[in-house]
């Protein structure tokens, strides 16, 4: 039923225009194949009307809590009337040029210490607009935590406002919106596909393979980062093996996590031995060894003990949860037996963690789900990234974090984890896509960097797992106390 409201939405949309295809430039100056429009609304009202009340299902579905609301000026302005006075909500209008007469308010309406203020918004390419707003607010003593827009552009915003501690909740997404325009032939499928690639190749968010820039370069400002790794590890609700990570870290100066992935056991053990010293975890893929062995997983678990890192086996589960269970537990590899810390894909609902649980949680183990990945045109972003934020917080009790390209959960609890780094950005053959040590946990808010290839193919692994365990550690130490002041 709500499918089927959002469907006709979508047409009487394009019908008045609201969503046009050609080629157009975003404030940004970017060339788009794509230009959504909403301006237009405003000669609708029954569309307005249709607009602001799906907005607010969307509030009340969330069940979101906030004590006044905001439209983004201009267009999301008269929505956000609309809802307020429809269901008498206080709220807020922000200028956009202070009156140079008067009080000079900013934030028109009553801003009390501490209230929270929900944003709503139009249309949402970056999330530059609804960060901008947040920090307007902000400076009148509010607090932001949560926003709702119709059109998300899956271009990078869910998660640059992620990693600002604000939660966004699409109602239309553009791949939602293609679909629905090629089904009733409104578009031919090149078109959609144009765009489609569009939106892949210019994600705002993630790093470009060829190192174009990055628009969300403001470093992260947030309370939780002004928290050490050491005062995270003693926080009540920390899972037990989180905290244990956050100690090693602490204590061997290293946010570095390498991943091993050798083919032979015998190198791999002699990564552990010679890379222990820097590390605070080794990654690795038991199934690219040609020669695994149970003798081969008791000497790795003995180095982990010498060195005091964690092993964490990228198996990537992502099955039923009858299934997962096996593969964690039984098979020729026992991963349950000797790994710490495993991960697993969020596709198949919530059964893959409670499946990983019920063999980890008794062995005191703890699970990462992947809510982004590093390579191009990865499916995992906005909405699914949201999810598996949602997935994780369910399920705290075994999921110690995830695998991430910035931070994306509020809590402090939760543990970071970011592949796809090299010293140079930059990327491979395959669609990798590479990051610095600064950008990941400096400027994204990221915790641990996991680097392959970074080590594996410098001539002289040890120094290279220096050097980025060096620049790992200045960038953490930059963060707190650039927070902290
Ligand atoms: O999104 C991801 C998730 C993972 S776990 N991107 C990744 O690259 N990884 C893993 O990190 C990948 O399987 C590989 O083992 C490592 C990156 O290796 P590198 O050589 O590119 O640094």
């Amino acid at each position: 039923m709500a499918d089927m409201c959002l469907d006709s939405l979508i047409l009487k949309l394009h019908d008045v225009n609201a969503v046009k295809f050609g080629e157009y430039k975003l404030k940004s100056g970017m060339l788009t194949p794509i230009y959504i429009d909403l301006r237009v609304l405003v000669s609708y009202p029954a569309l307005m009307n249709q607009v602001s009340t799906l907005i607010y299902q969307r509030v009340q579905d969330e069940g979101l809590q906030f004590d006044s609301v905001c439209g983004v000026p201009y267009t999301a302005l008269p929505l956000a009337t609309i809802i307020c006075s429809r269901h008498e909500l206080p709220m807020l209008i922000r200028r956009k040029e202070a009156k140079d007469y008067g009080t000079k308010r900013l934030v028109e309406g009553l801003c009390r210490q501490g209230d929270i203020c929900l944003i709503i918004e139009d249309t949402v390419t970056s999330g530059s607009s609804i960060l901008e707003t947040a920090e307007v607010l902000y400076k009148e003593g509010l607090k932001v935590t949560d926003a709702v827009v119709l059109m998300d552009r899956e271009q990078g915003g869910v998660e640059m406002l992620a990693s600002n501690g604000i939660r966004l909740h699409p109602i239309i997404s553009m791949s939602k919106l293609l679909n629905v325009l090629l089904a009733a032939e409104r578009i031919d499928a090149q078109t959609a596909q144009n765009v489609r690639k569009f939106i892949q190749e210019n994600n705002t968010f993630m790093s470009k393979e060829n190192g174009n820039s990055i628009p969300a370069k403001k470093p992260c400002l947030e309370p939780t980062l002004q928290l050490s790794y050491a005062d995270r590890a003693k926080l009540p609700n920390v899972h037990p093996l989180a905290s244990r990570l956050l100690m090693i870290m602490e204590e061997k100066k290293s946010n570095l996590c390498v991943s091993a992935d050798v083919t032979g056991s015998e190198e791999l053990l002699q990564l552990a031995e010679s890379l222990g010293p820097k590390i605070c975890m080794l990654k690795t893929h038991v199934d690219i060894l040609k020669d695994y062995t149970t003798d081969f997983s008791q000497k790795l678990q003995a180095l982990a003990e010498k060195h005091n890192f964690l092993i964490f086996e990228d198996r990537k589960f992502a099955d039923i949860g009858n299934t997962v269970k096996h593969q964690y537990e039984g098979g020729l590899y026992q991963i349950s037996s000797w790994s710490h810390v495993v991960n697993a894909h969020a596709v198949p609902g919530p059964g893959v963690v409670k499946g990983l649980s019920a063999v980890g949680k008794p062995l005191g183990r703890g699970g990462l789900l992947i809510a982004q990945m590093s390579s191009q045109g990865s499916l995992a972003t906005g909405e699914y990234t949201n999810a598996v934020l949602q997935m994780a917080e369910e399920h705290s009790d075994f999921v110690m974090g995830f695998i991430c390209g910035s931070k994306i959960a509020k809590r402090p609890e939760f543990i970071h984890m970011t592949p796809g780094v090299q010293m140079q950005a930059g990327g491979d053959q395959l669609g990798q896509q590479y990051t610095t040590p600064e950008e990941v946990i400096y400027n994204k808010g990221s915790d641990v960097i996991i680097v392959g290839r970074g080590v594996l193919e410098a001539s002289d692994r040890l120094k290279a797992a220096e050097s980025y365990r060096k620049s790992g550690w200045d960038a953490y130490t930059k963060r707190v106390a650039q927070n902290s002041q």
